[in-house]
Parts: C-alpha cells; structure tokens; sequence
C-alpha cells in the first residue's frame, strides 16, 4: 500500500507513522507536511529512509496534492492547525488549512477514487455539561455519532466545517471516507504549547505551569499510542461513510492533572499559577467509542493515566534538545494574550 500521511510532521501524525512503519512492513508512506511552527523534521528522525518520505508542502495545494494523491492508495488526513489559543487571536490559519486544505483532499481522492480518513476531534460536538452531585443527566451525558455539531472555537468551527465536508463529498460524490473523532491525546512528541507538556516543561525550566479560569473543566484523556493504533484499525477495517469516536474513558479536570504532573514530579501541589479563563472554554468532553469496540475490536492499551503521564514526564525529561528552542517563544507568545 502507498499511504499518504498529511501533517505526518506533526505530534499525533509522527506517532502514526512510527506506528505504521512498525506494524506494517508494506506500507511506503509519503508524508506532506508544511513543517509550520507545530511540524518538525526530527519528529520522523531514525525511520527508515526506504519506507518514508517527507514532501514539504501544503495540504491547500492543490497541484501538489493532484499529484500526491494520484500516486497514492489510502489518505490519511491529519494536517490541521490544531490549537485552540491560536485560532482565538488568529483563525486565518484555521481557515485556509483545515477547511479548505481539506476540500483540496477530497477533490483528489475523488478525481482518482482514494481511500479517505479524516482525523477529527470530539471538539466538533461543543460541550458537555460538568458532572454534579444533583443533575443524573449530566452524568450520563457523552457525544455520540449522532451529537449535534455545536463547535466552539474557530478550531473547533474550522475541523466541523471539513468534518461536514467529507460527509458531503461521501453522500454526494461516493467518495471511499470515513471520519474519527477523537477526545485529547497525550504522550511523545506534543507540541509544548499544549497543556499537558507546558506543565511539564514549565516546571523542568523552573516556571509554574499554568491553570486557566477555575480548572473544573474535564477532558477526556487517551494515549496518542492507543488514538493511532485505532487510526490505522479505521482505515483498514472502517465501513465507508462511517463516523468512529475514539476515546478511552478519562476524564480528568484540568485542576487534578495539573495535581497529579506536580506530585509525580515532586512540587507543592499549590505551586502553580491560575489566569483568566479562555474565552468560550469548553466544560466537559466524554464520548460514546462503543462503535469503535464492539465493530472493530479496539481496546486502549495504555489504561492507566498515571502510569501514561509518569512515562510522558520522563519522555520531556530525556528529550530536552527536542522542545527547549522553542519553549520561551511559546511562553512569551501566551504572555502576550
Ligand atoms: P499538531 O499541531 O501537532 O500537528 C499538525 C501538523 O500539521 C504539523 O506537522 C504541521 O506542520 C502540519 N500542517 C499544518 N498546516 C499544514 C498545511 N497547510 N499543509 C500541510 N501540513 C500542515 O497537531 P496534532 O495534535 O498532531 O493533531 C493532528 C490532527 O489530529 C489534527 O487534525 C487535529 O485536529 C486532530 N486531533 C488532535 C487531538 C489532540 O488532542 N491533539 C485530538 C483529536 C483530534
Ligand atoms: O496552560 C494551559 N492551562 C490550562 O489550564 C493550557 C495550554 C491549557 N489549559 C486548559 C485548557 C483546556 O481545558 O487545559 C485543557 C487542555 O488544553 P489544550 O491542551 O489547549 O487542549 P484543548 O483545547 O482541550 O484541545 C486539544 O484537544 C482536542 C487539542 O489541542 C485539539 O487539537 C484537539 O482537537
């Protein structure tokens, strides 16, 4: 198979190719990555030069995606501007990559009939209310296929405008596409602009990480392993026009990760500091992934979120050359908003 890895440069598209190059001897994989701020060469550093191939170029190109895509049997589409801090001070990005980068895709792979996977996020669906000790409804609330689409953020808004796309081009067109939704991954290779690795690496450079608003708000957590082993599952065994959310049961509030990264990296657990929330910030996110376990028996294997983190911390701990040229521009870009 010759696979097309769009933003392959990127935290969770590098984890997929690692994966597949792993898994799959078979597979010649081309990646097309613009290497933005976000992409980095030496996330594909060490694979074998015989297996993959990185084309630097844009997903919004249409000649160079034509002919990409014609020399290709599978598309797995994961470029995007992927951070919602950014799209709040500039969705222009947001705009041109991930919605109409997308509609380039889909007008390749439907001009030579190439597989499609569209990598999403639970995002699409807006948010969920937090869980209370008196509302039963807000326990049993989660996104399902069927949610409606209510997104956000410009992100959010910008990956359900080329969610809705690809659904389109199936239902219209016949295009071979399916579509995962996936809640926040963590693990190797993440962006330190995210979360969960500012945390780390504010500590590790003698900062105190950072909590917004009153940090109540609960992600859905999952292993960028276990969210690419789940990709590579969809694209060979999804049933076309189908939508499959991954995601692997945990929900954390911001405030208890932030609690368990100082524990497990020995700080005060006050040793933090709190700033204004983010503008529209999502409450909950939690998904149904039933289709994804029972249709395709997908299982996370990384079930244990302390154990997960622990190993993260350790990874950001022994790859310092990877993330600390970059870590004061990223601190002082937050500063700024
Ligand atoms: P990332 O920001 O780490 O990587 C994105 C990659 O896309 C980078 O390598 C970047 O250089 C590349 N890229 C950006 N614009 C491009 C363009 N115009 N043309 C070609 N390449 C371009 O993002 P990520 O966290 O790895 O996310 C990958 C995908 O997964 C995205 O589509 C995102 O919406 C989705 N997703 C992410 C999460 C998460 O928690 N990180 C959860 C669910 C879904
Ligand atoms: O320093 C911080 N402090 C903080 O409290 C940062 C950077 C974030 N937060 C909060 C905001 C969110 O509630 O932590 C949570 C996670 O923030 P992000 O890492 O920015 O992720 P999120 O906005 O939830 O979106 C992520 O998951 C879904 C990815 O960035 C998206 O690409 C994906 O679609």
């Amino acid at each position: 198979m010759r696979l097309l890895v769009t933003g392959g440069a990127g935290f969770i598209g590098s984890n997929f190719v690692r994966y597949v190059v792993q898994h799959a001897p078979d597979v010649q994989i081309t990646v097309l990555d613009k290497l933005t701020y976000a992409g980095n060469r030496a996330n594909l550093a060490g694979l074998p030069a015989d297996r993959v191939r990185l084309v630097v170029g844009d997903v919004a190109d249409a000649a160079l995606v034509d002919r990409l895509v014609r020399a290709s049997d599978a598309v797995m589409h994961l470029a995007a501007e992927s951070h919602n801090d950014r799209s709040l001070v500039d969705p222009q990005p947001f705009i041109d990559t991930n919605i109409v980068g997308t509609y380039t895709l889909l007008e390749a792979v439907r001009r030579y009939d190439v597989r499609f996977h569209q990598v999403s996020t639970d995002e699409v669906y807006g948010d969920l209310p937090l869980r209370t000790d008196t509302d039963q409804s807000a326990h049993d609330a989660v996104f399902t296929a069927q949610s409606r689409y209510q997104p956000s953020s410009p992100y959010s808004a910008s990956k359900a405008a080329a969610d809705l796309l690809v659904r389109a081009w199936v239902h219209s067109f016949g295009i071979r596409a399916t579509i995962s939704n996936c809640s926040n991954n963590y693990g190797p290779y993440q962006h330190v602009e995210k979360f969960i690795p500012r945390a780390i690496t504010n500590i590790l450079t003698g900062r105190r990480p950072v909590l917004y608003g009153d940090g109540r708000n609960v992600r859905d957590w999952i292993h960028v392993a276990d969210h690419v082993a789940a990709l590579w599952l969809i694209l060979q065994r999804g049933e076309v026009g189908q939508t499959y959310l991954v995601g692997a049961h945990c929900e954390r509030s911001n405030r208890s990760v932030l609690a368990a990264i100082l524990r497990a990296m020995g700080r005060p657990a006050d040793d933090f500091v709190t700033v204004k929330d983010r503008p529209g910030h999502d409450r909950r996110y939690a998904l149904d992934n039933s289709a994804l376990v029972r249709d395709l028996g997908w299982q996370p294997q990384h079930r244990n979120f302390d154990q997960g983190l622990a190993a993260t911390i350790d990874w950001y701990r022994t790859h310092t050359s990877w993330w600390q040229a970059g870590k004061a521009a990223v601190e002082a870009a937050y500063g700024q908003h």
